[in-house]
């Protein structure tokens, strides 16, 4: 194009140029929105060369000596048939008879999901996941699944790491044909912050089972199963499995938190049975549920519901094996684990470990330790290239048991903390957080109520306010949008309802309503939306997958198609260039396509010109191309 536009130039067909005409005349190089894919991504590369990232800028760097990931040895010529094999050939009660039949505890893998958003802000890329992936399908084939979808990685892939979520499920599905996939969805707020209408969470969960996700994990942020029942619905008319999700908070066996007893877990548990689940998932998401309670809750359950029970934790505390193997001893039939190095403190528990725990026992796992060592290592270096994103936690802490943050919020709202300049009040951010959960009558805190009870907290230490002036008629304050809208019911109602003089105070002469959400919803015009979001995409067809990440985030959305066009497809890129940029003399490839390599050898990086933009001077398969971006260092 640059070609062209040098070929076109009056001045140049008048032979009035000199050799600084190319420096001097900046229209040359504005090109067509028709540019290729491959000028698309190097002129990222060059951006990111010589401006840094946004996201990296200032935090702490990959080590030097860091030593590429090397996708781990496939231990078998074809992937064994798994639990995937199973639900294709004979549905999804079919593998909840065969779970409840099986002696030995059946693992979930969460590293793609829950890892990497409970230790490193949901940053990890899809190359990064895919290189693992076929070691998972012929090295670990007795998994239950693999959690890789959903909860935040969904938004962050789109807002962050300016790749599609629905590409990255699509490659992973592929390469682990045997295993089942996993999602976490947010009931009724789908995989985002808020309530959406109901048929906008019904096409989410058909395009999510369309493109890959076997099982869903839906829950509710206050375990309101009336708001959970439209998702849950959703699932059943895609014949996968259901995993309808109890959220454990506080502490059976604590008189002063009767509120949430055994009796309280199981009758929920029933409710999702009758709803239809499968399976019932116990998601313990801060890792509260001690080795104490855990065998009379899962033996209850296993009792009284009658459905296999999958069992979530967090190992914030650092006790979360020993609750796993009372939880195995009491019959649990699937644990979620990480990959050793993506595993512990708010993260899951360790994979490698929990299999050692029960080797030799009657509920050995049967998954092979060599081969978990090998995907744990392939990972320990993926994880090296994220350092920026690491919170810097030193040790587990049992002042977990205090404020109930969960997993995947607690280094976020540590982050939040920093940046509003409560570092040092970190402790009193705690204590706050578990008096804002009283104030609120005692609530699960779960993506989305948790971030409204970290909203709170926030505002009441960064102003000096005790639970007491906030409760206070006659103390005049505004409340957070997120305080507001929850105690309005747009989360939906949690046990017993919200007390009310809070939320008289919080809401003012607004009048709060107690039925389900959704019903406050007017549906959305699928098609309508389609053909507007077409117009706006100047005419680009607009596929069911980009609608309905449209559709969960407008704006989001709209931005990463906006960098998409100048771009182009940079989640080919590996980690460190897409972080760093490159040196020159450095050389990488990235597939674009399959098929469709690109060989990209940076020679040089030139001065900064007058007009304030840099030469970057690259090879691209072998043929000179020069770059220019903007130095806006
Ligand atoms: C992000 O927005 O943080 C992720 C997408 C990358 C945006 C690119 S990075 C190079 C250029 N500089 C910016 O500040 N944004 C774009
Ligand atoms: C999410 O919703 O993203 C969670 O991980 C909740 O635990
Ligand atoms: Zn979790």
């Amino acid at each position: 194009e640059f070609v062209i536009n040098l070929l076109k130039h009056p001045v140049f067909l008048n032979n009035q140029y000199t050799t600084k005409f190319i420096d001097t005349t900046p229209e040359l190089f504005q090109f067509s929105k028709r540019r290729d894919r491959g000028t698309k991504v190097l002129t990222y590369i060059a951006d990111i060369t010589v401006n840094g990232h946004p996201e990296t800028e200032g935090r702490v760097r990959p080590a030097a000596d860091l030593k590429p990931a090397r996708a781990p040895k496939l231990r078998a010529e074809a992937p064994a048939p798994g639990t995937k094999t199973l639900l294709d050939e004979k549905g999804p009660q079919a593998v909840a008879d065969w779970m409840l039949a099986q002696k030995q505890l059946l693992i979930t893998d969460t590293t793609m999901r829950d890892g990497h958003q409970s230790l490193l802000a949901t940053r990890m890329r899809s190359v990064d996941m895919i290189g693992a992936a076929p070691a998972y399908a012929h090295n670990l084939p007795q998994l239950f699944s693999v959690e890789c979808w959903g909860g935040a990685t969904f938004d962050v892939a789109y807002r962050f790491l300016q790749e599609c979520p629905w590409q990255r499920l699509r490659d992973l599905r592929a390469r682990m044909p045997n295993l089942m996939t996993q999602m976490l969805l947010r009931g009724a707020n789908g995989v985002g912050y808020t309530n959406y209408p109901d048929n906008v969470v019904q096409f989410f969960v058909k395009q999510a089972a369309e493109t890959g996700v076997d099982v869903f994990r839906v829950f509710d942020s206050l375990n309101w199963v009336e708001n959970m029942r439209v998702a849950m619905d959703a699932v059943l008319d895609t014949g996968r499995v259901l995993e309808g999700t109890i959220c454990y908070t506080g502490d059976i066996l604590d008189p002063d938190r009767a509120k949430y007893d055994l009796k309280y877990y199981v009758a929920m548990g029933k409710e999702l049975r009758d709803a239809g689940s499968h399976v019932i998932g116990l998601k313990d998401m801060a890792g509260l549920l001690k080795a104490s309670s855990a065998g009379a809750l899962v033996k209850a359950l296993k009792e009284e519901v009658g459905l296999p029970i999958h069992f979530h934790t967090h190992d914030t505390s650092g006790a979360a094996i020993a609750t796993i193997i009372e939880a195995s001893k009491a019959g649990v039939d699937v644990v979620d684990a990480a990959m050793d190095s993506f595993s512990g403190n708010t993260s899951q528990p360790t994979l490698g470990s929990v299999v050692e725990a029960l080797r030799f026992t009657e509920r050995d796992t049967g998954l092979d330790i060599g081969a978990i060592r090998e995907i744990s290592n392939y990972f320990e270096a993926v994880r090296g290239q994220y350092a920026a994103f690491e919170s810097g936690l030193q040790a587990p802490a049992s002042e977990v048991y205090l404020h109930e943050m969960p997993g995947g919020q607690f280094t976020n709202l540590k982050a939040q903390a920093r940046s509003l300049g409560l570092e040092e009040k970190w402790h009193e951010v705690a204590q706050t957080y578990a008096d804002v959960n009283q104030m609120f009558g005692d609530i699960v805190k779960v993506t989305p109520s948790s971030k409204v009870v970290g909203d709170m907290a926030l505002m009441m230490v960064s102003q000096g306010l005790t639970r007491a002036q906030v409760e206070d008629p006659s103390v005049e304050l505004s409340f957070p949008d997120s305080v507001i809208d929850m105690m309005k019911g747009n989360l939906g109602q949690p046990p017993g309802g919200w007390p009310k003089a809070i939320q008289k105070k919080i809401l003012k002469d607004e009048k709060p309503f107690s039925d389900r959400p959704g019903l406050h919803a007017a549906p959305v015009d699928i098609e309508e939306t389609r053909a507007r979001l077409s117009k706006e995409l100047e005419g680009k067809p607009v596929d069911d997958e980009d609608l309905n990440g449209y559709l969960m985030y407008p704006k989001v959305f709209l931005d990463y198609m906006g960098r998409h066009r100048t771009y182009g497809p940079v989640r080919s890129l590996p980690t460190k260039t897409f972080f760093y940029g490159m040196q020159p003399g450095e050389e990488i490839t990235a597939e674009i396509d399959p098929g469709k390599t690109l060989e990209i050898l940076l020679q040089a990086v030139g001065e900064t010109q007058e007009d304030g933009n840099v030469k970057v001077f690259f090879e691209l398969n072998g043929q000179p191309r020069t770059i220019r971006v903007p130095d806006r260092k």
